[in-house]
């Protein structure tokens, strides 16, 4: 039984250039860590490289240096993206380290001992980019389409392993069955059930034609697959199989988030090994959808990826990670544009999170000295803004453990709306001329009480952003070590906390000319 709650992202091929997927799915990891933590859960965050394979070799190759030389020098951009994107991983793995060497391989003999892998031949297309062996109807859907939109095949014929996952093919369906919640979003497993129901081949799982990769143990001339190699990192994080007391306490893990064209590899080959190897399976696999730009498919040749780095630079880290997981719900396809971008920010950003926030705390600053004022008693519509809030918590947590990320940031900003009327409402610059100082000091006091319960839910999302304004609200200990339960103790901003309103958090954004 594992105590800690495990997520990971993909490891990411390290000769890439970091795009905006790669961002996608490690801050979606992020936020589910940081709000794990701040549940008082304990988290093993998992990131990292996928240095193998004969696409890397090329690559080097082509370069005129070794693999290992391009992977050292290419993943220092890798690193630097959880830097810039505020990413609290506790672990970055890559597949070039010893200590994966060493699971792979026992992996794989934990396999042949299961009776599951032989020596044959491999005859058929490979797709080098992908690193994937092609299939008879894959080979039908690639010729269909015309020359210029075909991946580049090649043809193989080699001595290879092969695992034997046609065997599994009735216990993975039986496993779904059993554990519909193993593929998320629901749609999502309807089309592996297909795809396995459709019938399983066995699977090549080693190559002899190129040698950048982890030796077959005993037989050195083939080097092992390198989606047998990639999948089994999430086991070599956890100290499998040296370190049994971490490894308890960490495998199965909870989450595997992964884009929606890596799935298959997720959900139907690396159950099927952890099933041959005896070892429990991952609780869920979650596909997220894919981003396209201004319409476009990104793509190096037509210069359209999007550069992580370059939006965490003008906009700010929070703002990027705000954007994307509130634009569209996790699991569907969306659009990356500037100007989607700017319409959340001068939107949701800047007036209605903004603007409460500012006014609020400047009237704190102009009425009561800049100190949270004392309530007098609460009147229907100080309970009401009270219990929206409470209502708010609920709906947050509950979309938050669906993985809905943007719906989670929807209850936000629906409670966001409900406070700003309130403060339309009660008019507190009318209590101030009025000199009604019970009244004036109730709706101040209830307004930042919404404020502090909506920065605590913000956290995971805007970490700098909330970290900041918990400041300004005259909290002393840092948001990191709040406990989300918090949130439901309304009245947590203590009277006389001395407020600051500051710069605007969010300013609007203005096109530059
Ligand atoms: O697949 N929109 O590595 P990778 C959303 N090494 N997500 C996208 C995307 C887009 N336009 N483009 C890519 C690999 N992604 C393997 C993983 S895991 C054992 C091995 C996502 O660098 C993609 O779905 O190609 C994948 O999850 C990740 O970014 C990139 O993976």
């Amino acid at each position: 039984m594992s105590n800690t709650f495990y997520v990971t992202t993909p490891i990411y091929y390290v000769n890439d250039v970091p795009h905006i997927g790669h961002a996608y799915t490690t801050i979606a990891a992020d936020v589910i860590a940081r709000y794990r933590r701040q549940r008082g859960e304990r988290v093993f965050f998992l990131t990292g490289t996928d240095e193998h394979g004969q696409k890397i070799e090329r690559t080097a190759e082509a370069a005129g240096e070794t693999p290992i030389e391009l992977a050292n020098r290419v993943v220092k951009r890798f690193e630097q993206l959880s830097q810039a994107l505020n990413i609290t991983n506790d672990d970055f793995i890559r597949t070039t380290e010893k200590r994966h060497e060493t699971t792979v391989q026992e992996i794989f003999k934990r396999i042949e001992e299961s009776g599951d892998i032989y020596l044959s031949e491999y005859e058929g297309w490979y797709d080098v980019r992908e690193e994937a062996f092609i299939t008879g109807t894959q080979l039908e859907e690639i010729l269909s389409l015309p020359e210029s939109k075909r991946p580049k095949i090649e043809k193989v014929k080699e001595e290879s392993y092969f695992f034997r996952l046609s065997k599994y093919q009735e216990p993975l369906l039986r496993y779904y069955e059993e554990h519909p919640e193993f593929v998320r979003p629901g749609y999502r497993l309807n089309e592996v059930v297909s795809f396995v129901e459709s019938g399983l081949k066995d699977l090549s799982i080693s190559r002899t034609t190129f040698s950048w990769g982890i030796p077959v143990p005993g037989n050195s001339k083939h080097v092992i697959y390198v989606w047998f190699d990639a999948l089994t990192n999430y086991l070599t994080a956890t100290g499998f199989p040296d370190d049994t007391e971490t490894y308890q306490d960490i495998w199965p893990a909870d989450i595997h988030l992964v884009g929606k064209d890596i799935l298959r590899f997720h959900a139907v080959y690396w159950p099927a090994f952890l099933m041959s190897a005896g070892l429990p399976l991952p609780k869920t696999v979650f596909a997220h959808g894919w981003w396209t730009v201004e319409g476009e498919k990104m793509s190096k040749s037509t210069g359209n990826v999007v550069d992580p780095f370059q939006v965490a630079d003008e906009f700010g880290a929070d703002v990027f990670r705000y954007f994307l997981l509130r634009e569209i719900p996790f699991g569907q396809d969306g659009d990356y544009s500037h100007s989607a971008i700017i319409s959340r920010v001068n939107g949701d950003l800047a007036n209605s999170l903004g603007n409460l926030v500012s006014r609020t705390l400047g009237m704190i600053e102009r009425y009561c000295e800049g100190k949270v004022p004392a309530p007098d008693s609460l009147e229907k519509t100080d309970e009401n803004i009270r219990d929206s809030a409470l209502s708010a918590v609920s709906k947050f947590e509950n979309a938050m453990n669906e993985t809905a990320f943007h719906k989670a940031l929807v209850s936000v900003w629906d409670y966001l709306a409900i406070a700003n009327k309130y403060v339309d409402d009660q008019a507190p610059w009318v209590l101030a001329k009025e000199k009604n100082e019970e009244r004036l000091g109730t709706v101040l006091w209830s307004i930042v009480q919404s404020i502090g319960v909506v920065t605590i839910l913000l956290y995971p999302y805007m970490p700098e952003s909330a970290e900041e304004l918990w400041r300004r609200l005259g909290a002393s200990e840092p948001l990191s070590s709040v406990n989300l339960s918090q949130a439901r103790d309304w009245g947590f901003i203590e009277t006389g906390s001395k407020v600051e309103k500051g710069e605007s958090l969010f300013p609007k954004y203005e096109e530059a000319k």
